[in-house]
This record gives C-alpha cells, structure tokens and sequence, in this order.
C-alpha cells in the first residue's frame, strides 16, 4: 500500500482522497502539485493524467489511476475497513447512489460555477467550453443551492447520508461545501438540516488533518 503515491493539491477532488484516506487510516505518500503554476500542464503530470489534473493515484508500477471515485472505489478494494463505500451490495449501492446524486448536482456545480467566473476563466481557459459573452457563473452556482434546498429535505432518516453510515458520499458533499465556503459560496444556515449535517461532518478528526495538503519530501523529489 505505501509503494503507491497520491498526486494532491489544495483543491477539494484531492482533499476527497485525502480525507478518505484519513478515514481509513491510510497514510500515502504524497506529491504537492500546485495548480496555480500550472504544475498540472507539464508533461510528466500529462503522462500521468492526460486531463491534466489531480487527483491522482501512481501505483508501484507507476500505472496511474485519475478520478476521486475511481481511486476511492480502489482503495476501498484494497482496504475495505472501516467501509466508506459499503460492505454490502446493497450498502456499495446507496453510497454511490448518494455520491453520484451530491457529486453532479452539487459540487460540479460548485466548481464550475468558481471556475467560470469572469476572474478565473483566464486560469482555466479550456476547461471551460467557451468564453461567453456574460457571466453565467451566478445561474450555474445556483444549480448547487437549489439541490442543496431539495437536500435539507432528505436529511431526516439518520445522521449521514445513508443514515448511519458515514461515506464516500458525506466526505464528497463536505469537501465541497468546505471549499464553497472558502470560495465565496456560503452555506444558508436556513437549511436548518444540511447546516446540521455540516457541524457534524465538520466536528471529524479527518477535517482538520486534511485541511491543507501533507507533502512527503522524500517523495517529491524529482517526480514533478
Ligand atoms: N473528474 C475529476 C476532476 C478533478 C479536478 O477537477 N481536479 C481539479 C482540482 S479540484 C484540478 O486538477 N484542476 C486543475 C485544472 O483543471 O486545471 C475527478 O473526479 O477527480
């Protein structure tokens, strides 16, 4: 397990690694890549991942794995205890039930809504599909706030997503309300039942150990 390293970033798809890890008890060695400079866009990373992104998982082999859920799901795999995603069929089905509902409802959104933006555009230039003649970014954001509405009135049956169990789904939707509020998208505490699912999400050990990332310097040497 520890022969493979994360590639991660301050940014919320690698903080759902890293907080999943966290969970886990994992400890990864890490690379710190940083998106600002566009460490991204070079070529070693493009090998790695071809969308030029993080997160990434390089396997011993020095196969790379992209995509949080993907990684995740292979983690989870590999060390399925304390189950994030489930320990049953039934169970694995809910939680990606829920982290796909939260996943493209909410914190795309989230982040496309910043990344259109007009003052991040010039950052992210192809990742959005054209340059528009007005700023959707408000209607986009939106998106996430209404879902997050129709969310208050789902959080009934227990303390987590899937009622008692804390998964992949709840350390996704965090993350995310996390950066939002980062970012400038603050949560409505009138959303009495999210606000209250945010508190406790929040009051986890892993939140504060995965606030920032953990570069491992023995690892980063020479790998970027
Ligand atoms: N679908 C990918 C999205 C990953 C993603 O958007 N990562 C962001 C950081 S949160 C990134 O690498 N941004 C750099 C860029 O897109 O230029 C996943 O689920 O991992």
């Amino acid at each position: 397990m520890l022969r493979m390293k994360l590639y991660d970033a301050m940014a919320p798809h690698p903080r759902v690694v890293r907080m999943f890890c966290d969970e886990k008890g994992l400890d990864l060695p890490t690379v710190v890549l940083s998106l600002g400079i566009g460490d991204t866009f070079g070529a070693a990373h493009l090998a790695r991942n071809p969308l030029g992104q993080v997160p990434v998982l390089e396997l011993a082999d020095g196969r790379c794995i992209a995509e949080t859920v993907a990684i995740c799901e292979y983690l989870e795999e590999l060390e399925p205890s304390p189950a994030l995603i489930g320990g049953t069929p039934l169970e694995r089905a809910e939680a990606r039930m829920w982290t796909e509902r939260v996943q493209l409802n909410i914190c795309a959104p989230m982040f496309l809504g910043y990344r259109m933006q007009a003052a991040a555009v010039p950052r992210y230039g192809a990742r959005v599909p054209v340059a528009l003649p007005f700023d959707p970014s408000g209607q986009v954001k939106d998106v996430a706030a209404r879902h997050l509405e129709w969310l208050d009135h789902q959080l009934d049956a227990g303390p987590y997503l899937c009622g008692e169990r804390f998964t992949l789904a709840d350390i996704f939707l965090y993350c995310f309300l996390d950066y939002g509020i980062q970012t400038g998208q603050l949560l409505d505490r009138s959303w009495s039942r999210v606000a209250a699912w945010y508190d406790r999400v929040d009051r986890r050990p892993s939140v504060a150990r995965t606030a920032a990332p953990q570069a491992d310097f023995a690892a980063i040497s020479g790998t970027i």
